[in-house]
C-alpha cells in the first residue's frame, strides 16, 4: 500500500507556512525570480478551459496571464470575517508548493494580487456563483456571498499548474491564465454520501474526503451513520449504541469498528462548514437497525436481542412498530442528532425495510417524520419513504435503476423535491468493470462515461428539472476499509457527478469532460489520491 500523507504532515505544512509568513523577506530573497538563480522549471500550464466542473461562461485572454510572486498579497473584503477565512484557506492551500508568504490582508483601495471581494454580482449568480477575472495585475474574484468566493477560489486552484498540489516547495512559474470566468451552479444540492457504518472511517479520513469534495464544488456530505453492522454516532441517552453497537469488530467481516463522539462529529461538521459543505446526518430506520436491536434487547418486539451481524445481507431487521419505547428511542436519537446539526436536513433512511409490513412502515413514518420537524429539521429519506405519504416537505432520494417510477412521479406531483442518486449511474461502490477488485455490482458496472452521460432533470418520467433539488453520489462501504479504497472508487466518477450537479446541461459534453478529467491525474498523483485509470480517459502522463 502506498504511503499516505497524514494529517500530522499537513498540519506541519501549515505551521511551516505560518512561519514563512513572519519571514517574508527571507523567503522572498530565496525566490529565483529575485536572486537571478535558475529560472523556474516549465510546468504544464493550466487553461481556463480545463476546469471541472465546467463553468457557465469562460472567456480566455491570452494577453492577460498573471504570475504569482513571492510578494503577492491575498486581499479580502474589509470587515468580512468570512471572506478573510476564505482567503486564509486559499493561502494555506497555495503556500506549501509556492513557498510564498501570501499574507491575507484587508482589500483597501485598488491593488493587484489576489482579491476576494463581496459585491453585488447580480441575482443570476445567486448565493454560490462568482465572477473571476485574471489580468496581468492580478486575480479578482467577486461574489454575492463568501460561499461564492470559496467556489471561485476552488476554480483558481485548478488554474494554477498541477505542481500547486505539492506539499513542498517547487521551483515553478505560478502562472494563472488570463481571462474571465462567470459561474454559478445548476442545482442547489450537490452531494456525496459516505457510509461509515459498514466500515468505520476515521475523522481524518472523512476530512480528507471533504477536502476532495470541496475542490469540485460539492456542497453536501451525507454521512450514513448507522446500519445493521454498526452504530457510529454517540447518543448520550442510549450510551451502549456506540460502546457495544459501534465497538471493536463491528465492521463487515468483523474488521474494525469505532464511532464518532459528539465532539468529533461536531468537529467534522465545522470543518465541512468552513469549506461550505453541509453535513446531512442519516439515521437509517426502521430497517438497517440490527446494531441498535442487538444492543438494546428491550427495543425488540419479543424483548430478545438478536446477535450482532457483520455480514452484508440487507432487509432483515426492523424496529418494533407497536412498541412505545421505539418512539421514545427514535425521538431521543432525533433530538440529539438535531442538536449536532446546524444544517437543515435530517435523513431517516427508510430503505429496504423488507421485514416491516407496508402498513407498519406507514404507521412508523407517519409518527417519525413529524419528530424530525419537531426538532426543526427537514425530513429526508430514501425514495421508499414516499409510500408512507409523509409531509411534502420531505426530500426523497431516488436510488432506483429505472427511468420510470410511479411512486416517485406521484410524490413529485404532490409537491416533493427529489435528490437524484440512480444506483446504475452514481453509486460509487459499483465496480467499474469485471476486473475491479473492490465494490459490488448489483446495479451493474459503472464506468466513468456511464456516470457522466445522464441528465438528472429528465431522468425519471414525471420528475422534471424543477422537482430536482440536486444530485448525490453515495459510497457504500461494505468492501471499503481504507481511505485508498474510498478514493479509488470515488475517482474519477465523483468528478463526473460534481459536473452534473454544477454545470449547465448544455455545457456538458463527454469529449470535453474526458479531456479535462485526464488533466486531473497529475493533481491526484501529487495529492496521493488513489483513482481508477479508466481506459475511457486520455490521461495526462
Ligand atoms: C443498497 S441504496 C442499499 C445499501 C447497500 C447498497 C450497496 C440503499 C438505500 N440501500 O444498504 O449498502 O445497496 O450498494
Amino acid at each position: 500500500m502506498r504511503r499516505r500523507r497524514t494529517r500530522a504532515v499537513l498540519t506541519a505544512a501549515v505551521a511551516f507556512a505560518a512561519a514563512l509568513s513572519v519571514s517574508t523577506a527571507t523567503n522572498a530573497t530565496a525566490d529565483p525570480a529575485v536572486t537571478g538563480a535558475a529560472p523556474p522549471a516549465k510546468s504544464a500550464q493550466s487553461s481556463l478551459t480545463d476546469i471541472i466542473p465546467a463553468p457557465v461562461e469562460v472567456a480566455p485572454d491570452g494577453d492577460a496571464d498573471y504570475r504569482l510572486r513571492p510578494w503577492t498579497l491575498i486581499r479580502t473584503e474589509p470587515h468580512s470575517a468570512e471572506a478573510r477565512e476564505v482567503g486564509r484557506l486559499l493561502a494555506d492551500s497555495l503556500r506549501p508548493a509556492t513557498g510564498y508568504a501570501l499574507p491575507v490582508v484587508p482589500a483597501h483601495g485598488r491593488g493587484g494580487g489576489i482579491a476576494l471581494l463581496i459585491d453585488d454580482v447580480g441575482e443570476e449568480l445567486g448565493s454560490e456563483g462568482y465572477r473571476l477575472e485574471v489580468t496581468k495585475r492580478g486575480v479578482t474574484i467577486r461574489a454575492n456571498t463568501a460561499a461564492g468566493l470559496f467556489a471561485g477560489t476552488q476554480t483558481l486552484r485548478q488554474l494554477l499548474p498541477a505542481d500547486i498540489e505539492a506539499d513542498s516547495r517547487r521551483n515553478v512559474a505560478w502562472t494563472v491564465p488570463g481571462g474571465t470566468v462567470v459561474d454559478h451552479p445548476r442545482f442547489d444540492y450537490r452531494g456525496a454520501m459516505l457510509d461509515i457504518a459498514r466500515h468505520f472511517h476515521t475523522p481524518d479520513e472523512i476530512k480528507s474526503y471533504i477536502d476532495e469534495l470541496a475542490r469540485y464544488k460539492i456542497n453536501h456530505l451525507h454521512l450514513h451513520l448507522t446500519d445493521d453492522q454498526g452504530w457510529r454516532i454517540e447518543i448520550e441517552s442510549w450510551p451502549k449504541l456506540t460502546t457495544v453497537g459501534g465497538g471493536p469488530g463491528t465492521g463487515v467481516d468483523g474488521v474494525g469498528g469505532g464511532f464518532l463522539t459528539k465532539e468529533e462529529y461536531s468537529d467534522i461538521v465545522a470543518y465541512a462548514a468552513e469549506r461550505y459543505i453541509t453535513v446531512v446526518p442519516e439515521i437509517d430506520m426502521p430497517g438497517h437497525t440490527n446494531a441498535a436491536l442487538s444492543t438494546y434487547a428491550e427495543l425488540n418486539c419479543d424483548g430478545i436481542a438478536p446477535p450482532p451481524r457483520t455480514d452484508i445481507a440487507v432487509g432483515y431487521s426492523s424496529l418494533c412498530i407497536d412498541k412505545e419505547l421505539t418512539y421514545e428511542f427514535v425521538e431521543d436519537v432525533i433530538r440529539e442528532v438535531s442538536e449536532l446539526t446546524p444544517g437543515p436536513y435530517l435523513h431517516i433512511g427508510g430503505d429496504e425495510a423488507h421485514v416491516t409490513p407496508p402498513e407498519d412502515y406507514r404507521v412508523f413514518m407517519q409518527r417519525v417524520v413529524p419528530l424530525v420537524e419537531k426538532y426543526g429539521k427537514r425530513p429526508f429519506g430514501w425514495n421508499e419513504i414516499v409510500r408512507a405519504e409523509p409531509t411534502t416537505d420531505t426530500v426523497a432520494q431516488y436510488w432506483g435503476t429505472t427511468t420510470n417510477h410511479a411512486d416517485l412521479a406521484d410524490a413529485v406531483a404532490r409537491g416533493h423535491q427529489v435528490i437524484m442518486s440512480p444506483a446504475n449511474k452514481v453509486y460509487l461502490d459499483m465496480k467499474y468493470d469485471e476486473d475491479t477488485t473492490l465494490g459490488l455490482s448489483w446495479a451493474g458496472y459503472i464506468e466513468v462515461r456511464d456516470s457522466y452521460e445522464w441528465n438528472p432533470g429528465a431522468h425519471v418520467t414525471g420528475v422534471g428539472e424543477d422537482a430536482v433539488l440536486g444530485v448525490e453520489a453515495p459510497l457504500w462501504s461494505e468492501t471499503l476499509r481504507s481511505l485508498d479504497h474510498i478514493e479509488y472508487m470515488a475517482f474519477p466518477r465523483l468528478a463526473a457527478v460534481a459536473e452534473i450537479g454544477w454545470s449547465p446541461q448544455e455545457a456538458r459534453d463527454w469529449t470535453s469532460f474526458s479531456e479535462r478529467l485526464g488533466k486531473q491525474a497529475p493533481r491526484w498523483e501529487e495529492r496521493e489520491v488513489d483513482f481508477h485509470r479508466s481506459p475511457q480517459v486520455p490521461w495526462v502522463n
